[in-house]
């Protein structure tokens, strides 16, 4: 038996899939689905539940906005608010921690800030993670061409956190949001700061405008980055999707737990509201990053310099 297999440190992880969310729909219907799968989360012995991006409202990008008023009634500028304070409660009654996504206006000063968050919540009810979407996909202005927009660069700012993974449920935890699973880079700098589980939500369109061709892949695109993801940085990879036809627009569901092999351990099989449950044993990251993907060991980062010096080709 090898060293690490006397080993575990389980976390019973939980990904919480949402069907569509209306634009009509108020922030307590969508919290009253959220505490409902909170409840099965706790029937089936999970600690951890990932929600997905955006989680609280209908994937609003996906409209071209002019008055800020209306935009800024899909963000939130409280967390907890009044419309989540329920679900922060139920949780912490429920002994259950989770990663949840949504629109963050911040105030700096005086200054009004726009980000696509997510953040981790300890199952004592404490927030000890915020993460802010650094790959912002999409276009900036309004592309009429399109049957629907995907406005996030317009909606939204860089975020200005970084990738910092934190000390929670016995282990080390970092969040992604959607198309920063595409990148590798964010996989690499979570791993190289000590991640040992990924946690993320995701709202992808089969369609995709730009490239129409490639509609019918964007099931096996979303598992291979994220299976990639997971085997070459040996981490665990939890992604919740918002899925199902949202206001008219088609959402890949296929929410999934992966192994820091790489292998698919759970996944969703509808495009509603659904949870998949498993083990994840931290300690199982230890396969791999002590044997294959040894950074120490085999990485040569003075060979890596374009990809921190560039941000894309001469
Ligand atoms: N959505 C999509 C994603 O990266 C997208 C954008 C859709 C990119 C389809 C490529 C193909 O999954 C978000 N919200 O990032």
């Amino acid at each position: 038996m090898s060293q690490s297999s006397k080993l575990s440190r389980p976390v019973v992880s939980a990904v919480a899939q949402l069907g569509p969310i209306a634009r009509s729909d108020s922030r307590k219907v969508v919290v009253d689905r959220m505490i409902a799968l909170l409840e099965e989360a706790k029937v089936r012995g999970a600690e951890l539940v990932v929600f997905p991006e955006l989680a609280l409202t209908t994937f609003f990008p996906r409209w071209y906005m002019e008055e800020q008023d209306e935009i800024d009634t899909f963000f939130e500028t409280e967390m907890p608010g009044p419309d989540t304070q329920a679900f922060f409660d139920r949780a912490k009654e429920l002994g259950i921690g989770f990663y949840l996504g949504y629109a963050e206006l911040a105030m700096e000063g005086d200054t009004v800030h726009r980000y696509n968050t997510s953040i981790l919540v300890e199952k004592s009810g404490e927030i000890v993670s915020k993460y802010r979407k650094v790959h912002l996909p999409g276009h900036f202005e309004h592309e009429p061409w399109r049957p629907f927009q995907h406005l996030e660069k317009r909606y939204f700012e860089t975020g200005d956190i970084g990738f910092q993974p934190a000390k929670a449920f016995g282990g080390v935890i970092s969040m992604a949001l959607c198309n920063d699973r595409r990148w590798p880079e964010m996989y690499r700098v979570n791993a190289l700061r000590g991640a040992e589980m990924l946690l993320l939500g995701y709202n992808t369109p089969i369609h995709y405008p730009p490239v129409p061709e490639h509609d019918h892949l964007q099931g096996f695109h979303n598992h291979l980055c994220m299976q990639a993801g997971a085997y070459q940085n040996g981490m665990w990879v939890l992604a919740a999707a918002k899925a199902g036809k949202e206001e008219g627009c088609d959402l890949l569901g296929q929410s999934c737990i992966i192994a820091p092999t790489g292998e698919i351990v759970a996944q969703a099989s509808t495009l509603e509201d659904e949870l998949i449950v498993h083990v994840c044993d931290l300690e199982r990251t230890r396969e791999i990053r002590e044997n294959i993907f040894n950074f120490a060991l085999h990485r040569e980062p003075q060979h890596y310099g374009p990809i921190t010096e560039m941000k894309g080709p001469k």
